[in-house]
């Protein structure tokens, strides 16, 4: 053989081994993988699905080319693609409107119920043969249906009997980007932002669409594209054209843009003296530019806001309320449909020594006072995503203001992409977590989705953290995160560990053992880094600045509420923040009984105890344990899980993509490593105070 076809022959047995054993992933295709699936379960499915029959308009283009990349790439054939049903096996899609013209012999009755964006799947008879039909009111319904009969397949479910109606129970499904005009994303892990700026509008990036069909696929809606500590440049016209081409790529696949604006833009970029909300000249700005922003983006969401905190400029500069501030945005955004979101994170200590407080006596006032259009965004808990919190006040204490709830995918103070956790569990926790507001059974959940309030304005959001890195996430298992928000945002009452095992087969295998040893990894692991950092109610104990690792003895030099001793405060005489009737009586601002559940410490959940209450070293738990035993057991009970899921990720070797498995496992063993750092430097410090309270006590003996 020649030099140059010796070559060519060891490429082409390179490529059937590699193709043979699957194709080498390195998660860039996220969970919209459609590889072969293996026999009986292709067969079986392919005897179903023969035939696309859906509309060749350009409305239905986006379902159209994933159904059939989906399909083809599963089933191994592509299926014919009809504007009827021919045969046996058809999977029909359309709307309410192109079936009907089609056929007046299936029953599209239920399909009003399901609203815009639900659909229905459905196994029907049509003159004796068997279809698979996709129905819903609208295109956008449509596509979730079509993403939903992917996923049935992606994750080997039947298809035989089919009956699915689903619509989403909130209405704004939003990522948050954190991402900043020069290309850094704050508080992101996974490279740098996903939106190229410079290269705008005239070029764009194929991953815009990957990213759409990825959020489309989960039912998100809706984009932030900016951070929330905001540039004015955003909204000059040079940007705006950019966001309008970002809009088109995302408009198909139903998301929506929306900017985070800063409230001194007027100034900044207009020319104004001033940015009083009350000021004609400052309401006039706005106004206009919104409708320069709805003339190049008919569909643009609206604006997301953060005000007067943290550095941020706000109404409260000329006296005016976080309520002025809103309204002056949403008088503009009104006419075009577009809305407010303004976000509640503020802490301003001068209002009250306990930070956990201040949104709650700052935003509770203002209820009644926003415009229709305005939701308040909180985040879920009082503090800052922390790896645990209490659920946030504000949520069932501002009736009259629908309020969207904020979530963190990006795993700011979870270990970024370095730890492997798993966040489901977490929003679950905080979705079923009873309020009382309106008596037992007020859900966060039917806070966020408007049912307890009657608002028909709801909304979700997660700041993503996305990035230029090949799989998004930098972490493998960080697209889960990104994955369950989605769905989650769509259904909460779905499981958290259905949630996990779709994401599993369709991300990484389907191979019935290793997804329940993946799964049960992923089950533990939020609560094994809530053990590691910050057991039983512990807070903000993180370095300063970056937020990565421990550093409990930190004090800044300005601000108290910056430092870990603000949260712990240990001393001989226990550790924990008094927020109790007799402390800072935060406990005050949620509804009885859980008020009363919460006060006091042989009744508050132990997963919240030092968050509440400040106790002696020797308190005795549940577990019959002192305080300080309880908490070296959770530390090292943290550190042996993760040390478990080293192993049990190790058993796994052959059925991961190579890249994926050597990638996760070199993440877990540095997760390892500092989760027995975390132990380490934690219960060294706290055994100070810890041994000094026994020392005195047996001294007192
Ligand atoms: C904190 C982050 C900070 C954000 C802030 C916010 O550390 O970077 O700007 O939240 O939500 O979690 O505004």
């Amino acid at each position: 053989m020649q030099r140059k076809e010796r070559t060519l022959w060891l490429a082409v047995v390179g490529w059937m081994l590699t193709a043979s054993c699957g194709r080498a992933d390195d998660g860039s295709r996220l969970w919209l993988r459609y590889d072969l699936l293996e026999e009986p379960l292709r067969h079986s499915y392919q005897e179903r699905i023969r035939e696309l029959v859906i509309p060749s308009t350009e409305a239905f283009a986006a379902v159209r080319e994933e159904l059939l990349e989906g399909l083809t790439g599963l089933l191994g054939q592509t299926p014919a693609v009809r504007e009827s049903v021919s045969q046996n096996g058809a999977v029909w899609v359309g709307t309410a409107s192109t079936l009907r013209t089609d056929s007046s012999l299936i029953d599209l009755s239920d399909l009003k119920e399901l609203g815009e964006e639900g659909f229905l799947i459905r196994s029907i008879k049509i003159d004796f043969r068997d279809v698979i039909l996709i129905a819903s009111q609208t295109e956008r319904g449509v596509l979730y249906g079509g993403f939903c009969f992917l996923r049935l397949l992606q994750s080997s479910q039947p298809i035989d009997n089919l009956n699915i109606k689903e619509k989403p129970r909130i209405a704004r499904r939003l990522l948050n980007h954190w991402d900043n005009l020069d290309g850094s994303v704050e508080r992101g892990y996974a490279g740098r932002s996903i939106w190229r700026w410079q290269d705008l509008p005239e070029r764009i990036d194929p991953r815009y669409k990957v990213y759409a069909r990825a959020n489309a696929s989960l039912g998100i809606n809706g984009t932030v594209l900016n951070n929330v500590n905001a540039q004015p440049q955003i909204l000059t016209a040079e940007y705006l054209k950019k966001t309008a081409a970002i809009a088109q790529v995302l408009r198909p696949y139903g998301i929506r843009v929306y900017l985070s604006i800063k409230f001194t833009a007027p100034m900044e970029i207009g020319g104004l003296s001033t940015c009083d909300p009350l000021e004609p000249a400052v309401r006039n700005w706005w106004k206009e530019k919104a409708k320069e922003i709805y003339t190049l983006i008919p569909d643009f969401g609206g604006f997301l806001v953060k005000a007067y905190s943290e550095g941020q400029p706000g109404p409260q500069m000329y006296g005016r309320t976080h309520a002025d501030g809103a309204n002056l945005l949403a008088e503009a955004l009104a006419p075009f449909h577009g809305i407010v979101m303004w976000r509640s994170f503020v802490y301003d200590l001068t209002i009250d020594e306990d930070r956990a407080k201040c949104a709650y006596l700052e935003f509770v006032p203002l209820d009644g006072k926003f415009a229709s259009n305005v939701l308040v965004q909180t985040k879920n808990g009082p503090i800052d995503f922390q790896p645990r919190e209490p659920i946030n006040p504000l949520l069932g204490a501002m009736p009259k203001t629908p309020l969207m709830l904020e979530l963190q995918i990006t795993q700011e103070y979870t270990g970024q992409a370095k730890h492997l956790v798993y966040l489901g569990p977490q929003w679950k926790e905080v979705l079923e977590a009873d309020t009382y507001a309106y008596g037992p059974g007020t859900t966060v959940g039917r806070i966020v989705d408007g049912s307890a309030e009657g608002h028909t304005l709801s909304g979700i959001a997660g700041v993503s953290g996305l990035g230029t890195d090949a799989n998004w996430t930098g972490h493998p298992f960080s697209q889960a995160n990104w994955y369950a928000f989605g769905r989650l945002a769509w259904d909460y009452t779905l499981s958290a560990d259905a949630v996990a095992r779709e994401w599993i087969q369709m991300t990484l295998t389907r191979d019935p053992k290793a997804v329940n040893l993946i799964a049960e990894m992923m089950a533990g692991s939020w609560e094994a880094c809530v053990d590691y950092m910050t057991p039983l109610g512990l807070a903000h104990l993180m370095a300063e600045g970056h937020h990565y690792g421990p550093a409990p003895d930190y004090v800044h030099p300005g601000r108290h509420d910056w430092s870990s001793t603000y949260y712990h405060r240990a001393s001989k005489t226990g550790i924990g923040f008094d927020r109790s009737s007799k402390g800072s009586n935060a406990v005050s601002q949620y509804h009885p009984p859980l008020r009363e559940l919460l006060d006091n410490p042989k009744t508050c959940p132990e997963k919240y105890l030092l968050w509440f209450h400040h106790l002696p070293w020797d308190w005795r738990m549940s577990s019959g344990r002192t305080l300080w035993e309880e908490m070296q057991v959770r530390y090292q009970r943290g550190v042996e899980y993760v040390e478990w899921m080293q192993r049990t990720w190790k058993t796994l070797e052959g059925k991961i993509d190579r890249p994926i498995f050597d990638e996760v496992s070199r993440r877990l063993a540095l997760q390892a490593d500092n989760a027995r750092q975390w132990r380490d430097v934690c219960l060294k410090y706290f055994g100070q105070f810890a041994a000094a309270s026994i020392e005195k006590k047996n001294a007192q003996q």
